[in-house]
């Protein structure tokens, strides 16, 4: 047995080596292309992290900071001294724009990349994160992820594309390239970070990135089973700050989240970094219009049907949970209060007037949304949504 084990091993070994040893010629599976390697000032200067009052940036020469050519960047976030307000921080962004024709020898096209990296020295007295935001003329994020930055080492970061989603928000017109950090507040130790060799990897032979429309079953609104979905599903930030941080929507697996089927839709919601509390925005959910245009209202009897969705929360309070149907004749807001730890199943009659006091068409439905409110809470907070359907109405 063991025998067979090594032999294998040594099968496997000896297959890994060949491939890594390809003889030249053959074709890689992907390349690089630079986005910044901070190698002078005028590069730095080409980046909007010296307008911002909370830093200080300076091109670093030293080798210990360095992980690509002669220099890289040094930013020093601060929180301001004698700001009143005990949570005051500073605005820690650095943003690249994607068209800078004199240092991106690429264009804002990026739908050949399978992921961005970049190496940070965390020279910090904590651990912290850094955020890499992608958006384009509309104020899309076509990509956001973080990564965690370890104090005392160099972090070779990199952030996974998900390249069938990205090309549906527009990842070949990117505009903007935003790099966050954890917000310094007035009574913490600056963040001392060293910025180096920001790249993409490009692919050589880029997946197919076709979307498949599904097949629904009958009265199903969203059982949450279809890649499509989870491909085209948009979080819809307009009117937020570039410091709030948006949801990551994800397929869920995990049995335990789950009541239909083997999948449901995660949420994972971060606390948004902002000053107020008092004037909470709303962050959205939306459905993509080809996939509502699927969902088939007709012979419903809207007296004897009503729409029906699974939601729970982790969050350790009650949270409320607005969804939003819209159509030619006004919307309706469903309006739950999710308790912690459990499932709350959620149920809004079709016979219900929209905000025009008259009864939905859902037949011209055009819009669905989940909308959520901006969120203060100390950590991440994850909600769960399953078995979006049409059953009939419930007694009692
Ligand atoms: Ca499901």
């Amino acid at each position: 047995m063991k025998k067979a084990v090594v032999c294998l091993f040594l099968i496997f070994a000896f297959a890994l080596t060949c491939y890594g040893c390809s003889p030249k010629g053959e074709k890689a599976t992907r390349t690089q292309s630079t986005i910044a390697e901070f190698e002078s000032l005028e590069e730095l200067q080409s980046m909007n992290v010296f307008s911002n009052s909370g830093c200080k940036v300076s091109l670093n020469t030293q080798k210990d900071y360095i992980s690509e050519g002669n220099s890289s960047m040094y930013v020093e976030y601060f929180g301001s001294d004698g700001m009143p307000m005990p949570d005051f921080f500073v605005d820690n962004q650095i943003v690249i724009y994607a068209q800078r024709e004199d240092f991106i020898k690429r264009s804002n096209n990026y739908s050949n990349v399978e992921s961005f990296a970049i190496d940070i020295f965390n020279a910090s007295d904590r651990n912290t994160n850094v955020y890499l935001e992608l958006t384009n003329e509309s104020g899309n994020n076509i990509v956001w992820d973080y990564v965690p930055l370890v104090k005392g080492q160099m972090n070779h970061c990199v952030f996974d594309v998900d390249l069938k989603k990205a090309v549906y928000l527009g990842i070949d017109k990117v505009d903007t390239i935003v790099l966050h950090f954890d917000p310094v507040l007035s009574i913490q130790t600056p963040l001392k970070l060293y910025l180096d060799h920001f790249v993409t990897r490009d692919y050589v032979e880029v997946p197919d990135t076709t979307l498949t429309l599904p097949t629904l079953e009958q009265n199903e609104i969203c059982y949450f089973e279809n890649d499509y979905v989870f491909d085209t599903l948009v979080v819809a930030t307009t009117d937020l700050p570039i410091t709030a941080h948006p949801f990551i929507l994800e397929k869920n697996t995990n049995p335990a989240f789950v009541t239909q089927g083997e999948n449901s839709l995660k949420i994972t919601r971060f606390p948004t970094v902002s000053q107020t509390s008092n004037n909470r925005r709303w962050l959205n959910v939306n459905f993509d219009s080809k996939y509502i245009s699927l969902i088939d209202f007709y012979g419903y009897d809207i007296d004897q049907y009503e729409i029906c969705f699974d939601v729970y929360s982790d969050y350790s309070e009650t949270i409320d949970f607005v969804c939003k149907f819209t159509s030619s004749s006004g919307y309706i807001n469903s309006i739950a209060y999710l308790k912690p730890n459990q499932w709350t199943s959620i149920r809004l009659k079709m016979n219900e007037k929209t905000n025009n006091g008259i009864i939905m068409d859902w037949n011209s439905l055009s819009d669905i949304q989940f909308m959520l409110h901006e969120y203060f809470g100390p950590t991440k907070a994850i909600m769960y949504v399953d078995n979006m359907r049409i059953e009939s109405v419930q007694e009692g």
